[in-house]
């Protein structure tokens, strides 16, 4: 080689790497700075009762709330045989006063990318007795295939009396489906699922989050259907899929991304499953999983006042009170209470809670222990004609937090504080 030519090369290299550099250097700026926006906007407490009627007209912070079991039945338990374990707890009203109960039931493993049923179980009275034998609603067919799908939304159209189960179906990649099926018997029987992918939307298809979602009962959009869902086509993050003509057509609504700075490392913003509630000015709160526990182990929160077509930043919150360990959780409203159900540990999914607010959470209370031992996801109801009772079904266990998925029934006492005289 030449000293001319060894020059040449040397100058190349030197150009080659100034240039890695500036690519790495302006990737990791353009990274911050999305981050900085979030980290901005992203407030450490729950401050969120801005604007709610709910605090505004009553005198809710002199009324105590205490709970109490009534019973408990463990509706499914992992086990061998077909279908070994069962996951991923829905659970709804239903338009005529009733519960339905929906699991993922697992057929190759424990595995979210495991070949699946949809299993149901129903109760006509309160939740004391359900059926003794589960009804199959969706089966992704005989392992091993390339089809899988994830449990789920469950929704009810109070107007028009029909109970709405929206899912993700996989098949050979990249195709992924947005599901929806109905029943307009009161959960007895279902109809087929439609494929509404291409109303929402390639891009927006999303995992509807393991719960319920809402029907708007005030303006702004007033019966309007509300699924949350997180994941979508090129990434990750919360997206509201939307239904003002009860559930016959879908669109996308709000979409927060994530900021994945390190490669989906601890510390990404990342919004993952989420529960809708509506307060009773008409605006949504909701709550939602922070799977790269983005500042702290503990939930976010967000605000919508327009029906769900924005997540307005500065409504975005970290709730350092709710604690989580990366999980899926239990949200519910009613008549100036908010009711969350979640383990309470930031590192492992044990000792399920029910835990209350009485200002939208502002302040929460410590709650009440429903199990001590292993536990995961959950959801919560009520029915319409009993506001007396809360409904939890929720994963637990004592060698895996997945042993059993129980239903319980717990009893609500509003209680006048004696100062509040
Ligand atoms: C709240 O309490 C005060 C007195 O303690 C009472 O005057 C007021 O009417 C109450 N407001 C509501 C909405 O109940
Ligand atoms: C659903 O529709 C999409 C878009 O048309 C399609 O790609 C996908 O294969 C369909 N899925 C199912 C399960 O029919
Ligand atoms: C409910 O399910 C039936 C049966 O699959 C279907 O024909 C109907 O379009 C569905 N309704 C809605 C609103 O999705
Ligand atoms: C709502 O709470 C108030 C107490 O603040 C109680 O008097 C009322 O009965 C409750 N309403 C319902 C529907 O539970
Ligand atoms: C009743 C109660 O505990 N209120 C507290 C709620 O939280 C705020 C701060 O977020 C406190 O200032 C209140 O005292």
């Amino acid at each position: 080689m030449t000293d001319h030519s060894s020059t040449r090369t040397r100058v190349l290299r030197l150009l080659r790497n100034v240039l890695l550099i500036a690519i790495v250097l302006t990737a990791c700026w353009m990274a911050n700075r999305t981050l900085t926006d979030y980290q901005m906007s992203l407030r450490h407490n729950a401050n969120s009762a801005e604007g709610s009627s709910a605090q505004r007209n009553s005198n809710l912070s002199q009324i105590g709330v205490s709970l109490s079991v009534v019973h408990d039945v463990v509706l499914w338990t992992r086990r061998t045989g077909e279908i070994p374990v069962y996951r991923i707890p829905v659970l709804t009203y239903t338009p005529r006063g009733h519960l339905v109960a929906i699991v993922e039931g697992r057929k190759e493993s424990w595995r979210d990318s495991s070949s699946k049923v949809f299993s149901v179980k129903r109760s006509t009275d309160e939740g004391a007795t359900w059926s003794s034998s589960e009804q199959w609603i969706m089966d992704d067919g005989k392992p091993p295939t390339d089809v899988y799908s994830n449990l789920g939304t469950v929704l009810v159209d109070d107007t028009k009396a029909i109970i709405f189960l929206m899912y993700i179906s996989f098949g050979i990649r990249p195709m992924r489906s947005l599901m929806l099926m109905n029943s307009t018997d009161d959960g007895i029987t279902w109809g087929r699922p439609r494929n509404i992918t291409d109303q929402v939307g390639k891009r927006y298809v999303t995992h509807p989050s393991p719960g319920h979602g809402i029907q708007k009962k005030h303006d702004p959009a007033k019966g309007r259907l509300i699924v949350c869902g997180h994941g979508f086509h090129d990434g990750k993050g919360l997206v509201l899929l939307l239904s003002d003509d009860h559930g016959v057509t879908w669109r996308h609504g709000a979409f927060v991304p994530s900021v994945p700075y390190q490669n989906n490392l601890d510390g990404d913003f990342n919004p993952a499953e989420c529960q809708p509630v509506e307060l009773p000015d008409g605006s949504l709160y909701l709550v939602v999983r922070n799977q790269h526990q983005y500042k702290y182990h503990c939930k976010m929160t967000m605000r919508s006042f327009d029906g769900g077509e924005t997540l307005p930043e500065r409504f975005i919150f970290l709730d350092r009170s709710l604690v989580e360990p990366r999980i899926s959780s239990g949200w519910w409203y009613h008549n100036g209470t908010m009711f969350y159900s979640g383990p309470k540990s930031e590192t492992g999914r044990r000792r399920m809670y029910i835990r209350w607010s009485h200002d939208c959470g502002r302040n929460w209370t410590s709650g009440a222990e429903i199990w001590g031992n292993l536990a995961g996801y959950s959801t919560l109801t009520m029915l319409p004609h009993d506001r007396n009772h809360l409904y939890i079904l929720y994963e637990r266990g004592i060698t895996k937090y997945f042993d059993q998925v129980t239903f319980t029934k717990i009893k609500i006492s509003m209680e006048k504080c004696r100062n509040a005289e």
